[in-house]
């Protein structure tokens, strides 16, 4: 218990020279000081923090440096857990950023290899689709990947619709029963807990490269989140009530990310398919689709090839949407 309470002392030490920014170092002696034990004693609490995942870096004539925390998404924390999965092998971390997928994409464009990943703790301007904004304060699961599949450019919105069987299934992985709404949403009872945003660059026929980012709801404090989204929101927080690990769920969506990217780059498109259907709830029934050119309802009878949305229209004519919002009617 003693131990305990020494290393949360030293964790604390070691925050606020994090927070003042000055160096960030903290001294042998000083630690030394402040809890009252020797400079031998505190490298062995030093060590029993690093393996109970905390990240301090050590510096001769400088002191130790708090990295990252153990609750942190920092590559120290993710890298062991993915095993050598491609898809984060590269990872690029930020505390901070205006957008994982805005960084994604800068680097995508600088030649980024397939599979880094973006991985931020808080967003300023996190991005949902169509100019609208995604709320990232810190706690949640704010990541982006690059890819860099051969497809045409018709077929790159299967890649929306893998992305979300991947964000499902990661979720179902905690024993909750998420429901897909085309084309990106991940909803708990209703409300949302996740948004996937696609972006890409190519030209015609082909993709160069995407960027899928993921904004999983995990642990953050839902008063954060202003009222008019509070409603239609919700956390894996208050689904689950507890603190969830978002490190195991970080690993986990990438890893099921991986899977599905080669089942769906290996001729596995029906498959993808299948997954994503049998967790959207409204296909069969009367939906309302928000276009730019208005509201258009009819039946969700289901996706096409290229992953656009399917409506049959009251005079019975199909109609397929590639771009929308859908309400139940
Ligand atoms: C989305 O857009 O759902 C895509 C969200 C993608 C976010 C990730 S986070 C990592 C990566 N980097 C980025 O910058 N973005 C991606 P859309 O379907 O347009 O939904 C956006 C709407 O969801 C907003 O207009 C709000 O109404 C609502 N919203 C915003 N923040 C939310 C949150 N944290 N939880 C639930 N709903 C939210």
């Amino acid at each position: 218990m003693k131990e305990r309470s020494t290393e949360a002392m030293i964790v604390q030490a070691l925050k606020d020279a994090q927070a003042a920014g000055v160096g960030e170092y903290v001294s042998g002696e000083e630690l030394a000081r402040r809890t009252a034990i020797t400079r031998a004693a505190i490298w062995k609490h030093i060590k029993n923090l690093k393996s109970r995942g905390y990240d301090i870096e050590a510096v001769r004539h400088q002191g130790y440096r708090l990295v990252a925390t153990p609750d942190s998404l920092s590559p120290e924390q993710i890298t062991p857990l993915l095993m050598g999965s491609p898809i984060g092998a590269n990872i690029v971390y930020r505390k901070t950023v205006d957008s994982t997928n805005d960084l994604a994409k800068e680097l995508a464009e600088k030649g980024a290899p397939e599979g880094t990943v973006v991985i931020a703790e808080e967003q300023t301007s996190g991005k949902g689709r169509l100019d609208r904004g995604w709320v990232s304060p810190p706690g949640g699961i704010w990541l982006s990947v690059i890819l860099r599949p051969e497809t045409p450019l018709m077929e790159a919105a299967r890649f929306t619709l893998l992305a979300a069987v991947a964000a499902a299934k990661t979720i179902e992985a905690l024993g909750l029963m998420p429901e897909i709404k085309w084309p990106n949403d991940i909803l708990l009872d209703g409300r949302k807990v996740s948004g996937i945003l696609l972006e890409l660059n190519g030209q015609l026929g082909k993709v160069n490269y995407l960027v899928i980012g993921f904004g999983i709801n995990a642990n953050i404090d839902e008063d954060l989140l202003p009222p008019e989204i509070r409603a239609g929101a919700t956390t894996l927080r208050a689904c689950t009530s507890r603190i969830v690990d978002r490190r195991a769920i970080a690993v986990t969506l990438l890893t099921q990310l991986e899977d599905g990217y080669r089942q769906l780059t290996s001729g596995g498109w029906d498959a993808v398919l299948a997954e994503w259907t049998k967790r959207c709830r409204m296909i069969g029934r009367t939906v309302r689709l928000a276009t730019f050119h208005g509201n258009i309802d009819g039946e969700f009878t289901g996706i096409d090839e290229f992953g656009a949305l399917v409506l049959r229209l009251p005079g019975g004519q199909l109609k397929t949407f590639s771009a929308g919002d859908v309400t139940l009617l």
